[in-house]
């Protein structure tokens, strides 16, 4: 017998929150979201924003059968999809030229790199192609894998974690085919690369090399096939991951290297590093008596010295020894264990560090298109960073992580909640506002010349004499201790708050409480690389680049949420579920689109899609262009209440009906008529 749809949409909830009959209930939300997520439908829309929670097992969704079923398909009639948001996208970049965005967001976990993969891979196949873009279109594809080696490490959040901020451009030319690429990466988190918390790995390419490396090829780098071995593998005690296959994942790795168009001697030359990278984490001292360092372990220097093409001399006292300036000469004075192994540390950080930016210049360089221009071409980007993370130890890596996720918070209120009710104001547009939290002052805190935390930091830094990262912590107590969202030890009243340390201080970010401890803020911020990462990428880059890279473009969002910390397939935690929607806003966002308008459009580009529906307006419309709009709207037979005319005369803001046909190429007349008919769905 077949279920009746009553029973069906019982079973598999709604497709869109938005048709949600009690939709300012967020029991209800969290009921559909299980209902969905228990028949494996893992993608729901709130309008045009796609939720996706992680199911954790492969599911039969990302066939070409699936693409087939979204190409140049209105978003509302199939089921959620990502494939469905990047098809959209695509419509619109084709049929309006306008640039578009996908911005990805989640905790650590939730899908995010899993998401923007699957974005590309809908354009490598489904786009058009010729020769020179199937080439185009591997390398898009097989920057990915690349990228995750070097960039990619298990932490005790997700077994791929992305260790790096990823903007990755695709570029299409006239006809929609893509003809090119460019990736920005921010942010590497060097530190990994020497020490790695409990039940963590350094990056995922030294166990492919050590793993899946051809003999030969090992002996020439002097290293052995054990990871054990090496110091900088080993601080994690993590050497295997049941879900990670290293050996397999080298040769992907070296496939996608020679597609990208790597030759055989930058690839050999590229190893050498990584191999580098590693003996140097094997480098020991021993203490003289006066107390310098000297180098105990020979082997280690011969091969350093064979692989980096540098005197064995030379490098030894280059990490016992650091350069002063005396008397207007050079000298170079000796280190004592300590400081040689972190000057050891340092430089392996800075190689490794170094060798990614490489790794990213060399890929763009791949993927540049010679003869692109901007009058001929469009632009998709793809956002993926790095998720929100709390770890039982957090420092000044996850300080600049969840600030940039705190930003990307704001980015999403500031283009979806604050700026559609701003927009119904000014069009004159009668509305009941949205009461949402914003996360702007949380943003301040951090960033605020002068008195937010990276200033202080910066001054700290910079400040000759006694300065330490306990001073800094004290100077952040004295100049933003009564923020609400910044909390110390110390309490108004000169007591002590007994559950934090006295060397931490914590954040109350929009999506938890992290307690950061100041311990290495200043080195790691005093680092000159970092620095220079810092200050460019974080202050400069990430505040005003990419956030007007990202504001130039029509966004698109996904969501993502992760269901359970067991990365188990099939297990929905309530409570973490529930954490998650309130940060991300989905109820607010939720609310916003219930009562807005889910379609709108520039006067001049309505007319000129749909003219052709009304005897009125076509073949042209003469007078003004609210009046055009108006005179089609009412020959289609819309009521008063379900569209809005905007008072700047911009845009026709069409409520509770969504989406017209958007593409009429080759339909009759009277096809199109009945199609828009059929694809204005009442909310
Ligand atoms: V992090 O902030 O980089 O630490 P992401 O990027 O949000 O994080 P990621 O995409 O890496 O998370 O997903 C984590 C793991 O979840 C993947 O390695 C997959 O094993 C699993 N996953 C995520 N999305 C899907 C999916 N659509 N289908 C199947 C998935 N598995
Ligand atoms: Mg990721």
């Amino acid at each position: 017998m077949m279920e009746s749809a009553l029973t069906a949409r019982d079973r598999v909830g709604m497709q869109d929150f938005v048709l949600l009959e009690n939709h300012t209930s967020e029991v209800a939300f969290i009921e559909n979201l299980r209902k969905r997520f228990k028949e494996n439908l893992i993608y729901t829309y709130i309008g045009s924003v796609l939720v996706s929670m992680n199911p954790y097992k492969d599911l039969e969704i990302y066939t070409k059968q699936h693409m087939d079923r979204y190409r140049g398909v209105n978003f509302y009639e199939v089921s959620p999809h990502i494939y469905a948001v990047a098809d959209n996208a695509y419509r619109s970049m084709r049929t309006e030229r306008r640039d578009q965005c996908i911005l990805i967001s989640g905790e650590s976990g939730a899908g995010k790199t899993e998401a923007s993969k699957k974005v590309l891979q809908y354009y490598a196949i489904t786009c058009p192609a010729s020769e020179h873009v199937q080439t185009v279109k591997d390398r898009l594809l097989q920057s990915n894998p690349v990228l995750e080696a070097f960039g990619n490490a298990k932490t005790l959040r997700n077994d791929n974690s992305s260790r790096f901020g990823k903007y990755m451009d695709i570029q299409f030319d006239f006809k929609g085919a893509p003809v090119g690429g460019h990736i920005i990466n921010y942010l590497l988190e060097k530190s990994r690369v020497v020490h790695q918390s409990h039940g963590e790995r350094n990056f995922h390419i030294f166990y492919q090399l050590i793993e899946g490396g051809e003999d030969d090829l090992l002996r020439r780098l002097g290293l052995e096939k054990n990871a054990q071995q090496y110091q900088y593998l080993v601080k994690g005690n993590c050497p295997k991951v049941s879900s990670i296959n290293d050996r397999n994942d080298w040769k992907i790795v070296r496939k996608a290297l020679s597609v990208i168009g790597f030759t055989d001697d930058e690839v050999e030359e590229l190893l050498n590093i990584i191999a580098s990278v590693l003996h140097l984490g094997n480098v020991q001292y021993g203490g003289e008596d006066s107390g310098s360092a000297y180098i105990t372990t020979e082997t280690q220097i011969k091969y350093l010295a064979r692989l980096l093409g540098v005197d064995g001399t030379v490098l030894k006292e280059a990490l016992t020894h650091k350069k002063i300036i005396a008397k207007g000469e050079e000298l170079m004075s000796p280190l004592n264990q300590e400081q040689a192994a972190s000057a050891r540390d340092a430089l392996s950080k800075a190689i490794y560090g170094r060798t990614f930016t490489w790794l990213v210049n060399k890929i763009n360089g791949s993927l540049a298109f010679k003869v692109w221009t901007r009058s001929n071409a469009s632009v998709i980007g793809l956002l993926d960073i790095y998720g929100f993370e709390v770890f039982q130890n957090n420092s000044f890596e996850q300080f600049c992580i969840n600030y940039c996720n705190e930003k990307l918070q704001q980015l999403f209120i500031e283009l979806t909640l604050k700026s559609e009710q701003e927009e119904y104001e000014a069009e004159g547009i009668t509305w009941e506002p949205v009461q949402y939290f914003n996360n702007k002052i949380i943003c301040d805190l951090v960033e605020e010349k002068f008195k937010g935390i990276i200033s202080i930091l910066d001054e700290e830094c910079l400040r000759p004499g006694d300065a330490s990262d306990i001073t800094f912590l004290e100077k952040l107590e004295n100049t933003v201790g009564g923020h609400a969202h910044f909390l110390t030890h110390k309490l108004a009243d000169g007591k002590t708050r007994k559950i934090m340390g006295r060397e931490e201080f914590r954040l109350i970010h929009y999506a938890g409480e992290v307690n950061y401890n100041v311990n290495g803020f200043l080195d790691k911020n005093n680092d000159l690389l970092f620095r220079n990462l810092k200050s460019i990428y974080l202050s400069i880059w990430l505040l005003a680049k990419l956030m007007e890279i990202l504001m130039s473009k029509e966004p698109s969002y996904v969501r993502c949420i992760k269901p359970n910390d067991a990365k188990q397939a099939g297990r929905f935690d309530e409570v973490l579920i529930r954490h998650q929607v309130k940060y991300l806003g989905l109820m607010e966002n939720l609310r916003v689109r219930r009562a807005g308008f889910a379609y709108r459009r520039r006067y001049e580009t309505f007319l000129q899609r749909y003219k052709s529906l009304c005897p009125d307006t076509w073949p042209n419309w003469d007078g003004r262009l609210v009046d055009g709009v108006s005179t089609l709207v009412k020959h289609l037979g819309y009521k008063p209440e379900e569209y809005k005319l905007g008072r700047l005369y911009s845009k026709i803001q069409c409520t509770r009906t969504t989406k017209l046909q958007s593409s009429w190429k080759g339909y009759s007349q009277k096809t199109k008529y009945r199609k828009m008919r059929q694809s204005a769905i009442k909310i």
